[in-house]
């Protein structure tokens, strides 16, 4: 491990790209895209393809897309193509939450970032908008094992709008939804009033606020910063369409499967969640991707959407016009 310390003092704040920078000044949609699912969460080379895919799906969606990876010790907010290559390709690549993002930067590493560590990232830039595959959570083991992503609490203390899947259906989605109940994180569900299942277009779980537009879930993040309480996260739940979900029977048993042999192999920690999306993957024989992939590009169009109709509203009734200032709401502490 080697230190970046100096005398002078290293830059440790997010780079953000120009393209990023002129959106933000001049008021035009960005949408935070994380780079986890990148490196870790889908196969390579197909990886290298959606990450271009993906953004190529918020442009045609008329916002920047911004993805978030921390390279040589810099966080970056938006990346070049080569920068993107590297996360897809280089399997030294780490896996940074929020917790490992001061020991990278201080060492000079690289990493793809969580949830917890892009949500982070992008509420520091400014970046309201933030669009995943399914969010971390509670997992089945829970009483055993005490594994509960550190996404549900970093989400807890970010002020981001974040567009997802739900949590992912290898998880406790009745304890995830408590959990994020408890840590006071606002779920809404998108033209649904079931909370998604990840690869499943319904977990069976009712969710208690649905809305229909774009609009609307900017009149939400309106009414949450005016509000001006503590800053936390609004999920926006939005559903795999039926037609591309994976099949719900075969879900069921190639999970089943796949959660005994993380047991039997004793797989913990980071590990955990790259491990069971790869077996599901084989399993299915590629059909788990081909859900995941529609779910992630369902939630990137819609984040763009909703970066849209939030950089829409007037500056003056937004708390913060463009993110970058200290005021109480940007949920970046
Ligand atoms: N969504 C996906 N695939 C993924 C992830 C999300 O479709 O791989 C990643 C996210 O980065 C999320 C992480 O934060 O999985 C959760 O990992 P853990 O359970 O170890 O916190
Ligand atoms: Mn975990």
């Amino acid at each position: 491990m080697s230190f970046n310390a100096t005398d002078s003092a290293p830059a440790y704040a997010p780079v953000l790209s120009a393209e990023v920078r002129a959106a933000l000044a001049t008021h035009r949609p960005v949408v935070a895209l994380e780079s986890t699912i990148i490196a870790h969460g889908l196969p390579r080379p197909r990886n290298l393809r959606v990450a271009g895919e993906l953004e190529g799906l918020v442009r045609a969606s008329g916002a920047v897309p911004a993805t978030i990876a921390v390279l040589d010790g810099r966080a970056r907010v938006g990346l070049d193509r080569g920068l993107l290559e590297r996360i897809a390709t280089d399997p030294a690549m780490r896996k940074l939450g929020h917790r490992d993002l001061a020991p990278a930067l201080a060492t000079g590493a690289s990493g793809a970032t969580t949830v917890s560590a892009t949500a982070f990232l992008a509420a520091r830039a400014g970046l309201r908008v933030f669009a995943t595959g399914g969010l971390g959570g509670v997992h089945r083991e829970w009483t055993r094992t005490q594994d509960e992503s550190a996404d549900l609490r970093l989400l807890a203390e970010t002020g981001v709008t974040v567009v997802c899947a739900g949590v992912k259906s290898i998880l406790d989605v009745p304890a995830t939804l408590q959990r994020l109940e408890t840590l006071g994180v606002g779920v809404l569900g998108y033209g649904t009033e079931h909370f998604p299942g990840f690869y499943l277009h319904s977990s069976g779980e009712p969710v208690d606020w649905t809305v229909r537009t774009p609009e609307e879930v900017a009149e939400v993040m309106r009414a949450q910063d005016a509000l001006d309480g503590p800053a936390s996260a609004l999920i926006v739940a939005n559903p795999v369409p039926v037609r591309d979900q994976l099949d719900p029977g075969l879900h069921d048993r190639v999970l089943a499967e796949a959660l005994d042999l993380c047991r039997e192999r004793g797989i913990v920690g980071q590990a955990v969640t790259p491990f069971l999306l790869d077996r599901l993957m084989r399993r299915t024989e590629g059909a788990s991707l081909e859900a995941n992939l529609a779910a992630v590009r369902g939630n990137v169009a819609l984040a763009a959407r909703i970066a849209a109709a939030w950089t829409a509203l007037a500056p003056s009734t937004r708390a913060h016009p463009d993110g970058r200032d200290t005021a109480p709401r940007d949920g970046a502490r």
